[in-house]
């Protein structure tokens, strides 16, 4: 945009002489998984968040693996034990010993017992109604990596394999709201960006709740300049409602909020590559196909996996990708067209193998451009547009950076051989999850921290690109970089914490250590 003021460089408040290590900080980071683990699963924070959330289990699990691959494990399985009959894995599970009036909206909101009965709602245990990014295949593979024979000893995979099918196939079939191929998402937390500028088009058209009707308590823990906006919450509950008001039926539904998303159909490809290499673990037995068979001879379970995920690349590319933007854009399905707004979400298709070179070229030009700013205006990728026009360095999705994207366009960047350009992500991605107390998010150009604080998937993926750089975990397979790598990291997160950065979390005098 015109006249957007020039970034100017980052300069520390203050100076401070503390310093930490990697084997501090990994000790922190380990810490505060301890601390939020509810004996079967994984709080993201404890104030703000006190449920299991779906893409936040998979996230967790991730790094959890190198704390423990079989707590890993259980992650994994509990938030699938709530999976429901239709194969949705509902994005909140709800804990039955935190009281009602903790998280907004609870579970006498949902109602999923009895209100998603036909949808085949678990009976015995509450959660919310609607999905998050399917990451979990992706996480399943990583975390049997970890350990292949504790894994095999626990029969996790050949568990987890069926339900994580079931998974895919809801959202294949049950959610091509656009009938070209992709999902879509019906509301705003769906994504896992609720307030991105990208729903700001489609949620217009949404009359919002009654505001007497519901107490927020997100502000209990928040401060309000971070979060969504009243009126956000207002049409995020007419949506949850009316789809509830439908018994969470897809086709009976009238899902006035359908938005095919880059990052959620990313997301699902690289989870089908991943089922792939699951299926050829646990069975690698051929099943027949009449059709493929008359044409190529039988086809594996793998083998289907991975022709679905390239059909998904190709829709992908077909309906979402803009040269003109150099990046992915959201689709309205309901009132047609793209959103001309950018989101970070269109640059994680850099995840998929397979992408056609051009797309990958300029995607990668993109996330350095003047848009994303990485390696130039801003210091990790900022959610959205930093010349969009509504930019706001601390608003939950519209500004601040994540560390659950950027830990994925780093792999993406050492998917497609940038082990340079991955490695200085990294370095600044582990001082800022040092210097922030393992915050939520963080503004995209100084790294100040914003949101709660030791929240779980931070310190999760600290921990995953600690043990990369330390030693590539199973499952991974980077090429080259890897004691530069590690030189990169100590040196980034020392730099970071020497150049005063403000270490919000104080690790060598112990306040994030017990
Ligand atoms: C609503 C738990 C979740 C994340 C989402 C993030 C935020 C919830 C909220 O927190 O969403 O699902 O109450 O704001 O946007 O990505 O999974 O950490």
């Amino acid at each position: 945009m015109e006249g957007f003021p020039p970034v100017q460089p980052y300069v520390p408040a203050q100076r401070s002489t503390a310093g930490v290590t990697a084997r501090e900080l990994r000790h922190a980071a380990r810490q505060v998984l301890l601390r939020n683990w509810t004996g079967a699963s994984t709080v993201p924070s404890q104030g703000l968040y006190p449920h299991q959330w779906s893409w936040d289990s998979a996230f967790i699990a991730i790094g959890l693996r190198h704390v423990s691959a079989v707590r890993a494990q259980r992650e994994l399985e509990t938030l699938l034990a709530a999976q429901w009959g239709d194969g949705r894995v509902p994005h909140i599970v709800f804990n039955p010993s935190v009281p009602l009036g903790a998280y907004f909206p609870s579970p006498d909101f949902w109602r999923s017992s009895t209100a998603g009965a036909a949808a085949g709602a678990p009976k015995t245990v509450e959660t919310s109604g609607i999905v998050q990014p399917p990451v979990h295949a992706l996480a399943a593979w990583l975390v049997h990596r970890a350990d292949p024979a504790a894994s095999r000893r626990r029969g996790f995979l050949r568990r987890l394999y069926p339900k994580l099918a079931a998974w895919h196939r809801y959202l294949t079939e049950h959610r091509d709201l656009g009938g070209h191929g992709l999902v879509s998402v019906v509301h705003p937390w769906e994504p896992g960006m609720d307030n991105s500028p990208c729903w700001d088009a489609p949620l217009s058209r949404v009359e919002p709740a009654d505001p007497a009707s519901f107490r927020r308590c997100d502000l209990d823990h928040g401060c309000p300049d971070d979060r969504p906006t009243d009126l956000d919450y207002g049409r995020y509950v007419r949506l949850a409602a009316d789809y509830r008001d439908h018994g969470y039926r897809d086709a009976e539904a009238s899902h006035p909020f359908a938005v095919e998303d880059p990052g959620v159909n990313a997301l699902l490809i690289a989870s089908e590559y991943a089922l792939a290499d699951i299926a050829d673990e646990i069975a690698p037995e051929v099943v027949p196909d009449p059709v493929a068979a008359a044409r190529s001879g039988p086809r594996t379970e793998a083998d289907r996996h991975r022709a679905r995920a390239r059909r998904l690349t190709t829709a992908l590319v077909a309906r979402l990708w803009d040269a003109g933007a150099g990046q992915f854009l959201c689709r309205d399905v309901r009132a047609g067209g793209l959103i001309r707004e950018r989101s970070v979400a269109g640059l994680l298709p850099l995840i998929v193998r397979g992408l056609p070179r051009d797309v990958v070229d300029t995607l990668l030009h993109t996330l350095g451009g003047a848009h994303f700013g990485l390696g130039d205006s801003a210091r990790l990728v900022p959610s959205y547009d930093l010349r969009g026009p509504v930019f706001d360095t601390r608003r939950y999705w519209r500004g601040p950076a994540w560390f659950n994207v950027n830990w994925l366009l780093e792999r993406g960047l050492r998917h497609h051989g940038h082990p340079k350009r991955a490695a200085a992500l990294r370095a600044t991605m582990l001082a800022a999850a040092a210097t922030s107390d393992f915050a939520e998010y963080v503004d995209p150009r100084t790294c100040a921290g914003h949101g709660t604080r030791q929240f779980s998937w931070t310190a999760a993926l600290t921990l995953d690109l600690l043990a990369r750089t330390a030693a590539r975990p199973a499952g991974e397979r980077d090429t080259g970089g890897r004691a530069g790598d590690r030189a990169a990291v100590r040196a980034g997160v020392r730099a970071a914490v020497r150049a005063g950065a403000r270490a919000e979390v104080r690790v060598r005098d112990g306040r994030a250590a017990h």
